[in-house]
């Protein structure tokens, strides 16, 4: 059971959230037809929706009366099963947080700015920590309570990234809350239970807040204050006592609050963190800052966390005190290091690189993040150090001025990342193919962090909306993104201009120009794919008229249909090999694409569409007119240009096949060898495999000559590099001005895995997976394969095996969906468990929800 697509949250915002539960049986055609909500608050029914006939498990709108503040509700659903019989039950709960501004008594407090050091842009030399500019602020504030509260809860949050503590004790688990928003439109709070925390007597509640987004290096704008919102952090918080006889009091920030200094004299998330353990904080009174609460708003999704943990697989040497580590993946996070017997002002310090350049750290491609974390000791026996409010993208960290011998006991790498479900699962007979897997899924898991990022290491990790779009059908297989994708989806429609362009990041910042073709279109396509795989009705409706204005701001300053004016900073088809797509080719194609999108988003809610059909009609007819001759070729003649073309049905009908054939004779000729850049690769698998052409895509992810992905593996790629020539043994390391080893990108293939090496896949116009088409494509070198995706509906899996002629697929689908499945045989009569249709290709079963086991004896 979810609210809001959360498990059990704790501070929900929403003053109508949507509840879904996931239906759990072995039996052959189970399904849902009746179910009833009753919510509760403190066992007094507050809302019952009695039964109501209908076989929707997803995203049910709260029906019950207006929500109250900082009140647990808690809700049960039953349901009744096909025979009409009761088939169980389930409870869970949702805590709503503060809905309304008069909630809020706090105000923001923190360094009186008059003592705030001058912000410049940083030299060089500063850079070198501890820049002071960069100290972060603690706060502390004490008071008494006569007994211990029934229940307490803290609401906090900052301009900057904090930790709170109680009685000196951190507070809760969350790492750089508040997380990255655009913060002009909203900035999230967070929900703490602290009611075993706070004791009767005397208390502290303390809070250290550091930079991070809100005023720290973000980005790489160097001519730019590292100040991108505000000149300093600031804090606010209120804990919120209720105590046995019904009172209850509000400890908020605002006058008689302290802040000071403490052991973090800098923090930033680019140039790293600097601690002086000798040092104790000392205070003096805080200042109040601003007493306008600003766009709080609750945070709506998986905060971030540390989730993992990677050992040391080797530590070594290299001159007196200087050692270093390999953690054997390329990782975003920071390292813990054990000191023991560090004199007192000894100073260790660490840094971070992805790769190694001749057996030292290659820190070239980190352009200005400094990413170097640094330690004074206090000379205790042993000391832990750890960093808290930045975080690296690395593989190796250097340690230098260590005292004594450093092992693999002494280094932990902690990993952090948005706390999402990873759930799904791909995997086949082919060892390399799998590592391609796992290394599609550490690139998500470092760059979804706080934004879809395009990278976590170099001064960027900006919220780059290509690569959001084209990875985003990936990242929906691998974990459960619905929450976060709608989060930042509204920094993606904030972002809109006037005129309705969309920008090439979100949130805003260093680059605030008109979206690219392909960049500005994510602004269309997630939201699309957001009620495609979730079923997220109410983002695609709250970003419709964004979605609308962006068509009409390309048609409204190209009245010819071809995308050729504001294409803004126009990228083309980014990272290609040696094969330049026409630039209006990529943005025309782009443009009726995001144009059939309008319409179809139309169509769901109940919008006249009419308009965008005719529009998407007319753009297609200039695209052939312009873009595709008489033999089938398309201009350009890249195989970008085909699949474009190809995958947003751009051709004549009688022209498809000729253009396939160019697509692959461009492939064939090349060795089987890709020319993609990032807009391309997303197309090329899946375009192949659906005309046909399954032995070409396998032959290009089977291959390892540059350039594929066998290619970086083969050299060692623990993640997706954002370059095919990152690293070549003809020409070493591409420009360190832009290199980074860890770009999802390139990784968007991994939809494809998912959905056509293993099979899983919807029929068209079904959403949230209700209606399965299953399409197992046995291929390449492979003899099995298999993928698991937990849907919204619950868990879906489909995987075959090849034993000589004999194919084997099996298959599990949720109560509440059905599939059919394509068995591709020669001899469809071969095939155990009744066809309802065949065909020279196959084999077609409809199944009802279960799991089976479906063989063909030719193959
Ligand atoms: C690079 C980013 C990103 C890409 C843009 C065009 O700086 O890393 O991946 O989308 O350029």
């Amino acid at each position: 059971m979810t609210t809001e697509q959360l498990t059990e949250p704790l501070g929900l915002g929403e003053p109508r959230p949507r509840l879904s539960w996931k239906l759990r049986s072995d039996r052959i055609g189970a399904a849902q037809t009746a179910y009833r909500i009753t919510a509760t608050v403190a066992d007094r029914v507050v809302w019952d929706s009695g039964r109501r006939d209908s076989d929707e498990t997803l995203l049910i709108e709260w029906d019950g009366p207006a929500l109250q503040s900082a009140t647990r509700y808690h809700w049960r659903v039953e349901v009744w099963d096909e025979h009409g019989d009761p088939a169980g039950s389930a409870q869970t709960w949702f805590e709503t947080g503060l809905l309304h501004a008069d909630d809020w008594t706090a105000v923001w407090i923190g360094r009186d700015p008059v003592s705030l050091p001058m912000v410049d842009p940083p030299t060089d030399e500063q850079r070198s920590f501890p820049d002071p500019a960069a100290a972060p602020l603690y706060l502390r504030h004490a008071f008494e309570v006569a007994e211990a509260p029934v229940r307490a809860r803290l609401y906090a949050t900052a301009r900057g990234v904090y930790e709170p503590a109680l009685n000196g004790e951190r507070v809760g688990d969350l790492e750089l809350a508040p997380g990255w928003t655009e913060y002009h439109e909203r900035l999230q709070y967070q929900t703490y239970d602290v009611t075993e925390r706070v004791r009767a007597g005397a208390n502290v509640v303390e809070a250290v807040v550091a930079d991070g987004w809100w005023s720290g290096h973000v980005g790489f704008d160097p001519s730019r204050p590292a100040r991108h919102y505000g000149l300093a952090p600031a804090f606010l918080g209120q804990l919120v006592l209720d105590f046995a006889d019904g009172s209850r009091r509000v400890i908020a920030t605002g006058d008689g609050w302290q802040e000071g200094g403490g052991p973090i004299r800098a923090a930033d998330l680019l140039m790293g963190e600097f601690v002086d353990a000798r040092r104790t904080p000392s205070y003096q009174p805080a200042a109040v800052l601003d007493r306008e609460l600003g766009p709080l708003v609750a945070e709506p999704d998986q905060p971030i966390r540390i989730v993992d943990d990677v050992l040391a697989i080797r530590v070594w040497q290299r001159g007196a005190g200087r050692w270093l580590v390999d953690f054997g993946q390329n990782l975003v996070g920071r390292v813990a290091l054990t000191v023991r017997g560090a004199a007192a002002g000894d100073r260790i310090v660490l840094r971070h690189a992805e790769v190694l350049d001749d057996g030292e750290l290659y820190l070239a491609n980190l352009r200005r993040a400094a990413a170097t974390d640094t330690y004074v000791s206090a000379g205790g026996a042993t000391e832990v150090f750890e960093p808290r409010f930045t975080f690296h993208g690395f593989r190796y960290a250097e340690v230098s001025g260590y005292p004594g011998e450093l092992t693999e006991d002494d280094v932990v790498a902690r990993v952090i990342h948005n706390d999402l479900p990873y759930t799904g699962r791909f995997e086949c007979s082919d060892e390399m193919v799998n590592r391609l897997q796992a290394n599609i899924v550490w690139g998500q898991r470092g760059n979804f962090l706080a934004v879809p990022t395009d990278c976590p290491q170099r001064d960027e990790r900006l919220g780059w909306l290509a690569d959001a779009q084209v990875f985003a059908p990936t990242a929906t297989r691998n974990a459960d993104v619905s929450a976060f994708f709608a989060r930042w989806l509204r920094d993606v429609v904030d972002g809109q201009d006037a005129d309705g362009a969309f920008r090439d990041v979100a949130p805003i910042l260093v680059l605030d120009r008109e979206g690219a073709p392909a960049w500005g279109d994510a602004g269309v396509i997630i939201p699309w794919l957001l009620w495609q795989t979730y079923g997220d009705r109410r983002t695609l409706e709250r970003s419709f008229e964004a979605m609308a204005a962006w068509v009409g701001h390309i048609h409204r300053h190209n009245p010819d249909l071809l995308w050729r004016n504001r294409t803004g900073n126009s990228y083309g088809d980014w990272l290609q090999v040696d094969a330049e797509t026409p630039r209006d080719v990529l943005s025309t194609a782009y443009f009726a694409h995001s144009t059939r999108i309008v319409a179809d988003a139309a169509a769901v809610l109940g919008r006249d569409a009419t308009k965008y059909r005719d529009l998407h009609a007319a753009i297609k007819t200039r695209f052939i007119e312009s873009y595709v001759h008489e033999d089938g070729s398309v201009e350009g003649g890249t195989q970008t240009s085909y699949l474009l073309a190809l995958a947003f049905d751009l051709l004549p009908a009688g022209l498809v096949g000729a253009a396939v054939e160019h697509l692959a004779t461009d492939i064939e000729k090349r060795g089987n060898r890709l020319t993609t850049g990032f807009v391309g690769v997303s197309l090329l698998c899946p375009v192949l495999t659906e005309h046909g052409r399954a032995d070409l895509a396998y032959a290009l992810l089977h291959q390892e000559e540059f350039p594929s992905w066998g290619y970086s593996i083969r050299h060692g790629a623990t993640t997706i590099w954002e370059r095919w020539d990152g690293w070549t043994e003809h020409g070493g390391f591409q420009s360190a001005a832009m290199n980074s080893f860890n770009h999802y990108s390139l990784g968007s293939v991994g939809d494809w895995l998912y959905g056509r090496v293993a099979g899983i896949g919807q029929a068209p116009g079904s959403a949230a997976h209700r209606d399965l088409l299953l399409r197992p494509t046995p291929g390449g070198k492979l003899s099995w394969a298999r993928a698991e995706q937990e849907t919204a509906r619950g868990l879906v899996a489909c995987g075959w095996s090849l034993d000589g002629d004999r194919l084997t697929v099996t298959v599990t689908v949720p109560p509440g969906s059905a599939a059919i499945l394509e068995i591709p045989t020669p001899d469809p009569d071969s095939v155990r468990c009744v066809p309802v249709a065949s065909s020279a290709g196959g084999a077609t079963l409809r199944l009802v929800s279960g799991r089976y086991t479906v063989t063909a004896t030719s193959y």
